[in-house]
């Protein structure tokens, strides 16, 4: 890192060269960009650096697949990880800056959902933390996840041209350029004696990657993130051109605009386009060729790959990725079945993020045949040789097996069966998930193959969400602790144990929260023109919206609760704001009615003088991870309410933990392994199990009608939604809603997601919350609990686990780093 005096002149001589400007003319905007350049400027030798230390140990390298990468704002992060902060704010300060004011001028890349792209982007940097030699492959959407506007109401998708002004943290490397083929047929020529098999009539792109720096903390580690652009290949469209194909040269042009276009906006959903499944294979056989060429660049025999080379799949999307690594074995290397057979099995493992049904990925045979006919072939193939495998072991119930584990059945490419078949490892992202798929989802290839079952509970970058998002109470900790190795062990944070019974330490560390609370109040204000009371209990649920994640479960308590307060003079409650922040995917119709509902009842309760703000609804506009920040770092109570089974894991779960938020939740995804840290006193769990759940999905049982007959606090719930009180102009309006809590959706039992049958107890689970949070003391003990127990859920453990049972990497020593 520069000195002080070098950076202030690093900026100014930027801002000159950039804009033609001096540093006193020049925009926040401007200093963004001259800031980030200096940086990277920083950065570019230890980036070389580690390159060549990849090369000259022969270091293992693992390949993360991902179609999506939430890495969030750059700059902030980058300084933090050059251990540059107070530096940095100083110099800008003198130049006249707000170095969080800088920060706010970047954009905020959003190349993903939710959880899944977030994980990829944590596991990025717990692998340069930790020196592990990775890359992250995947696409340079040129729009992201929509930006959310939310008008009358009502979710408005706004496109995210984040790369519109530029992106400084990215270097074009056109000299790693791929060609990728779609479509045509495979001719079968006869070459000595050998089949070779050759795709003709195809249209083509040219991949082209980008890397952006992923920088360890202070350890002079930088990896690349990788993610491919795609452009027409110009002289091959002009040769189509003289031939008169002029057709075909537009479609390749076409092709290549279109394919990176946009992310698709969906969490936990396959919507089955076809573009998506050429995006997929786009970016995997890009990233597979330089893969293999930088393999074959420093080894003669490729038959050494898997000791080099490791694959991770980040859930089904990147599965493509088997079938073509066994093309370019064959078809390109020129190895017969068993060798590629053998080592493409030996470098490729599985993650399974969900279980909900509607996320796996089946591919019709038709499209997906059309759209890549010689890895098709080579699927046909891998498949023949399972069913082989199925009929000897199971002779007697060869067809039932087959019906539940071929890859290719009933029209269907069936990707995540693919993926267990031909990989080493699969793995779920919470001990609770797993058991769920090794007993039930997959049960049939656990028993099978149970040596490739494991569990990797999931965990967050303490670096992003407590010393980027959390300033003061880092500061606190490390005053604490009288150290600040947290940074990069988090279990050092039992450490703070010997503090829950000291008085003084409760109140500094409220404190903290109280003026992360202000911060939080503050942002609202501005984008929300809403006045929140810090002093109230902030209880926060920030996700995706997804109807298991049962955002609806939370706003019809809301409902009942107002109900409460306006009805039962005997009733009173402790002032509480009811923070929402969630975009729901573009198609995604109950979805957007249920936010639409929460923001409906925000403005009958928000405009209720009669109740004095006692309860106050906030839905934050454009949930994303830069505000995300600021919100985990000033929640009191952390909303986990999934319907048993059906959250993977959650990492939300874990940001607010480390925060110190409680969490009020089901018994489901990591939430388990919450409560097996903090200790069941200081969680509020509440609903059905996922055992439970599971054998009212098998057996029946459940009637949402008997609740709607028996209970009229929620009767009158139900009957708010279709009686206008909460759309006066349109009594319709959450009709859809209100039947699906009541009434058969199709072949669904009507309440799928159990609201009516978790109603109460959650109901009561809130109201331990209020007891709890009116002793101050009590309460500020079981806060710090959260922080002092977060240890565990750090991603530099997870990343450890990965290492240590399926990717066997070596850290890489960089002799002249810092
Ligand atoms: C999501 C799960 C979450 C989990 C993340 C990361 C998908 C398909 N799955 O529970 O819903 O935390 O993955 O593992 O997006």
């Amino acid at each position: 890192m520069m000195n002080a005096k070098e950076l202030k002149k690093a900026i100014e001589d930027n801002v000159k060269v950039l804009y033609r400007k001096t540093i006193d003319e020049a925009s926040k905007e401007q200093v963004f960009y001259a800031l980030s350049y200096a940086i990277k400027d920083t950065i570019i030798d230890e980036w070389i650096n580690t390159h060549k230390a990849y090369d000259k140990q022969d270091a293992k390298i693992l390949y993360y697949l991902s179609m999506e990468f939430l890495i969030g704002r750059a700059l902030g992060n980058n300084i933090i990880n050059l251990g540059a902060r107070k530096e940095v704010s100083q110099v800008l300060e003198e130049l006249g800056f707000d170095l969080t004011d800088i920060e706010d001028q970047e954009s905020d890349p959003a190349l993903g959902n939710g959880g899944l792209g977030r994980l990829a982007a944590c596991f990025l940097d717990s692998l340069a933390t930790l020196n592990y030699p990775a890359y992250g492959c995947g696409i340079r959407y040129h729009y992201g996840m929509f930006k959310q506007k939310i008008e009358n109401g009502y979710q408005k998708e706004v496109p995210d041209d984040w790369i519109k002004n530029g992106y400084p943290f990215e270097i074009k490397r056109s000299e790693y350029s791929y060609i990728v083929k779609f479509g045509g047929n495979v001719r079968v020529d006869n070459v000595n004696g050998k089949e070779k098999f050759i795709q003709e009539n195809y249209g083509s792109v040219k991949a082209i990657p980008y890397d952006m720096p992923v920088l360890g903390y202070e350890n002079g580690m930088v990896n690349s993130l990788r993610i491919w652009d795609a452009e027409a290949i110009t002289n091959f469209s002009l040769e189509q051109f003289d031939k008169g194909d002029y057709q075909k040269a537009l479609e390749q042009e076409n092709l290549a605009k279109t394919l990176v276009e946009v992310l698709y906006p969906n969490d936990n959903h396959y919507a089955g386009k076809e573009l998506r499944l050429k995006q997929q294979y786009f970016f995997i056989s890009a990233s597979l060729q330089r893969a293999l060429d930088k393999f074959k660049s420093t080894h003669s025999d490729i038959h050494m790959l898997p000791e080099k080379v490791v694959f991770q799949l980040n859930d089904t999307h990147p599965t493509v990725a088997i079938p073509e690594l066994m093309r370019l074995l064959l078809d390109e290397e020129g190895l017969n079945w068993d060798e590629a057979w053998d080592i493409t099995s030996r470098c490729m493992a599985y993650t399974n993020h969900t279980i909900m049904s509607e996320a796996l990925e089946k591919w019709p045979i038709d499209l997906f045949k059309s759209l890549l006919p010689r890895v098709y072939q080579i699927v046909e193939e891998i498949n023949r040789r399972f069913v082989v495998q199925i009929r000897d072991r199971y002779p007697n119930n060869a067809a039932e097996k087959e019906k539940k584990m071929a890859i290719l059945y009933d029209g269907q490419v069936r990707m995540a069966y693919m993926a267990i078949i031909a990989g080493f490892s699969v793995n779920g992202v919470a001990k609770l998930h797993t058991q769920i798929l090794e007993h039930q989802e997959l049960k049939d290839f656990y028993e099978m193959m149970p040596e490739k079952f494991n569990n990797k509970t999931n965990g967050i970058t303490q670096r992003r969400f407590l010393v980027h998002a959390n300033p003061l109470l880092t500061d606190w900790i490390t005053k604490k602790l009288g150290s600040d190795k947290f940074i990069t062990d988090l279990p050092q944070l039992s450490g703070l144990k010997q503090y829950l019974n000291d008085d003084k330490s409760l109140e500094e560390f409220m404190e903290i929260k109280y003026q992360n609370k202000l911060r939080l109040v503050k942002y609202i204000k501005e984008h929300n023109g809403i006045d929140v009371d810090p002093n109230s209990i902030f209880d926060v649920q920030v996700k995706r919206l997804h109807e298991y994640k049962r955002q609806l479960l939370n706003i019809l308590h809301v409902m009942y609760l107002y109900n409460k307060l306006k009805n039962d003079d005997n009733f009173d409650m402790y002032p509480r704001t009811f923070i929402f922040g969630a975009k729901a995917a573009a198609g995604y119709r109950r979805a957007k009615q249920t936010i639409k509902l929460i923001n409906s009842v925000a403005d009958v309760i928000n405009n209720d003088k009669s109740i004095n703000g006692k309860i106050k609804v906030v839905f934050i506009e454009d949930y994303k991870v830069s505000n995300a920040e600021i919100i985990f770092a000033a929640a009191d109570v952390s909303e986990q309410i999934s319907t048993a089974s059906k959250e993977a894991s959650g990492t939300g779960n874990m940001k607010f933990m480390l925060n110190g938020a409680p969490t009020l939740g089901t018994m489901d995804g990591a939430n388990v392994e919450i409560v097996e840290e903090v200790g069941r006193d200081n969680a509020f769990i509440f609903g059905l199990s996922s055992d439970e759940v599971i054998a009212y999905e098998n057996n029946g049982g459940y009637d949402p009608m008997t609740i709607f007959n028996s209970d009229t606090e929620i009767r009158t719930v139900l009957m708010q939604l279709v009686n206008g009180f909460y759309s006066p102009n349109n009594t319709e309006e959450f009709r859809e809603i209100y039947d699906s809590l009541l009434k058969k959706q199709g072949n669904d039992r009507a309440d799928v997601y159990f609201i009516l049958k978790d109603f109460r107890s959650y109901a009561k689970a809130h109201d331990e919350v209020e007891k709890a949070y009116k002793d101050k003391k009590r309460w500020a003990k079981m806060a710090l609990t959260q922080t002092a127990n977060a240890g565990k859920f750090s991603s530099d453990r997870t990343i450890e686990e990965y290492v240590r049972d399926i990717w066997h990497l070596t850290k890489l020593r960089l002799d002249n780093a810092k």
